[in-house]
Parts: C-alpha cells; sequence; structure tokens
C-alpha cells in the first residue's frame, strides 16, 4: 500500500524524493524494463579506494537529475528500477547481497591492503600472505556469481540489467549473465568507456582484479565477438601488444581520437566507426575514468585526457540506436567531499538506462 500511495504521489519533473532507490523511483522492480545493481565492491583497488561508495552516493545524487531529454519528450515516464535480491544464509536467515557484499569487501580489503603493501616494498608474500591472497581471490569470485546470478534473474525476465559498482571487476558477472543470455550462435560485443585497457594478466596477484578485467572476459566468458575500446590512454607495453595481437579487440585510444579530430575527422564520423567495430548484442561497460577527470576527479585512478559528457553521452545514444543494448555498467565512482562524481555518474546512468530503452523503441 504504502508503494502504491508513494507512486501515486511520484513526480518526474518534481525534485526527487531519498527513498533510497535511484533517481527516487518507487515503482516495484516488475513493471521497470530497466533495473539498476548496487555492487559495492573495491578489494582489489591498488590507488585510492572508495568506489565501493559509490552506488550510495550515486543514489544519493540522482534525486537531483532532471529525467527530461530533449531527443526523448516521453524520457521522464521510463521506469527505473532499483535490485534488492536477498541470498539465505546459512544461519537460516536471509539478507539483502548489497549488505552481504559490504561486509565482505571490508574483509577483503584489509587482507588486500596487506598484501599490496607488501608487494609495493619489493618483498615476495610469505605463507601467511598467500593464504590471505587466495581469500582475496575466492571473495571476488563469490561477489562475480551473486552478480552474474542477479543480472541472469533480470534479463530471464527480459529486463536490461544496470550495475553500478564499485571497481571495475564488478563488470565480470554481469557480462557473463548478458553472454549467456543470448540465443544460440549470438555473440556479445563489449564496448568499454576506460582510461586503462584492463588488459593486465592479473595485477598485484589479484586473479579478478580491476585491472584485468578485460583480459578476464575475453579469455574466460565463450561467446564474446569483440571488445571495442574507447578513451584508452594509459597502458603497458604488454596490453599494447595484446590489442594488436587479438584480433577482437579494436581501440579507440584517446590520442587517436584527438589526432583523428585534428585531420578533420567529425565525432560523428567516429562514432559510426565505433558502433561498426561491435556485433548486433552490446554490453557497455562504462569506467567513469573514460571521461575528463574533471568529471570524475576522486575516481581510483583518474589519468588526463578523456572525453567530454558531451562526446560520452553521444557515443551512447549512437550505440543504442544502432545495435541492441543488453546490459551495462558504470564503475569506478569514488565519492569525495561533494557530491560532484557523484552526480556526474547519476547522469550518466540515466543516459544508459534511457537510450537503452528509448533510443531501440525508434529503431524499430
Ligand atoms: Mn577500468
Amino acid at each position: 500500500m504504502e508503494n502504491i500511495k508513494e507512486e501515486m504521489e511520484f513526480d518526474p519533473s518534481g525534485v526527487g524524493v531519498a527513498n533510497g532507490r535511484y533517481f527516487g523511483m518507487p515503482f516495484s522492480n516488475d513493471e521497470c524494463p530497466v533495473v539498476l545493481i548496487s555492487v559495492p565492491w573495491d578489494a582489489t583497488v591498488s590507488y585510492s579506494e572508495g568506489t565501493a561508495e559509490g552506488p550510495e552516493a550515486i543514489i544519493g545524487a540522482s534525486v537531483q537529475v532532471d529525467l527530461y531529454d530533449e531527443h526523448y519528450p516521453s524520457s521522464p515516464e521510463l521506469k527505473i528500477g532499483t535490485d534488492e535480491a536477498e541470498i539465505d544464509m546459512e544461519d537460516g536467515g536471509r539478507v539483502k547481497v548489497f549488505d552481504y557484499i559490504k561486509a565482505i569487501n571490508t574483509e577483503s580489503r584489509t587482507k588486500a591492503k596487506k598484501i599490496i603493501d607488501c608487494l609495493s616494498e619489493g618483498r615476495d608474500l610469505d605463507k601467511e600472505l598467500r593464504g590471505l591472497q587466495e581469500e582475496v581471490n575466492q571473495a571476488s569470485a563469490a561477489v562475480n556469481y551473486l552478480t552474474e546470478q542477479v543480472c541472469a534473474g533480470y534479463l530471464s525476465q527480459g529486463k536490461i540489467p544496470g550495475v553500478v559498482g564499485g571497481e571495475h571487476s564488478v563488470t565480470f558477472g554481469a557480462v557473463k549473465a548478458a553472454a549467456a543470455s543470448l540465443p544460440e550462435g549470438r555473440k556479445l560485443g563489449v564496448l568499454q568507456f576506460d582510461a586503462h585497457a584492463d588488459l593486465r594478466i592479473a595485477y598485484e596477484g589479484f586473479e579478478h582484479s580491476h585491472a584485468s578485467i578485460m583480459f578476464n572476459i575475453l579469455s574466460k566468458i565463450d561467446n564474446i565477438g569483440h571488445l571495442t575500446q574507447v578513451g584508452i590512454r594509459d597502458f603497458c607495453a604488454d596490453e599494447h601488444d595484446s590489442i594488436k595481437r587479438e584480433g577482437r579487440i579494436t581501440a579507440f585510444t584517446d590520442a587517436g581520437i584527438g589526432e583523428a579530430i585534428a585531420d578533420g575527422k567529425t565525432w560523428k564520423e567516429i562514432c559510426r566507426e565505433i558502433v561498426e567495430t561491435l556485433p548486433e548484442d552490446v554490453y557497455i561497460s562504462f569506467d567513469i575514468d573514460g571521461l575528463d577527470p574533471s568529471l570524475c576527479p576522486n575516481t581510483g585512478t583518474p589519468v588526463p585526457g578523456g572525453l567530454s559528457f558531451q562526446k560520452a553521452v553521444y557515443l551512447l545514444r549512437e550505440v543504442a540506436s544502432h545495435r541492441h543494448i543488453v546490459g551495462f555498467d558504470l564503475c569506478e565512482v569514488a565519492p569525495g567531499e561533494n557530491e560532484w562524481d557523484a552526480n556526474v555518474g547519476a547522469r550518466l546512468l540515466h543516459k544508459m538506462a534511457l537510450f537503452a530503452i528509448f533510443a531501440a523503441r525508434e529503431k524499430k
């Protein structure tokens, strides 16, 4: 009853109500074509922590987002859900997946910190630290599994899941579920917005590191047709070799984009080239550090350069207008002293959800 009352009172043009849900939307997930899933996990982040606080900060900032988009006059009608899945615990109780991940993140961070400190001092891990490393890897695997299960549930209901991290490793379970949801013989394309290539085999000894996410996706998930990277500007020689060697990767580096524009290419032409590399079914993984760092100053590993908000949104709309969006995520948003990073993140999330539904309708 409470829900119905709130729903009748929900005014998409009004000031949002902070009710713990994305955009303050009170709808039941059954009526939402898109559901956002918070994954507060940042145990393998090496440089600066805080992305585990991303989902709550984005929920807080999201109530201020104006839901009107000039391209889609009925955009305020889009219903976006907030996942509240629960799991059974060994003691017979039930807890929210969100709270469970948050708890194991706190434990795992403490362990990971000891390992990272040891390695950064140039020492080898002793037996105890190797044990802790194994425990962190197991916790990462548990987060991947839970994320995959939750996403698979929404996909089986014909909905689009949108994962909100956390560090970039949370993408794994979501992509696995998206790839598995495709009909036999179809391959999934992954469009990655990022400053980093994330193609390292393992980073600081963590199998499921944020810096290895795309390597893990390409090597451990069966039907990945193509990985298209946009905004990449910080990678190691091995990663550069992988991009050249692996036929399934196309990188539109930040430098490459800048040079093409300097040579007279338009952003529209570049976006068309980006879309053409992708198969029909696309998963969008948006690491906020793909944007200019003035838009995400508190993210874990900021790098100068990157896309403007306007360019990113234009590309997102182009992709959604010409391809089928199976799922998406937004990662590495870390709240700072003010709401700025979360504000940018909330607006990006809204555009991804909106385009996945409205640009797809327009296409038909
Ligand atoms: Mn990344």
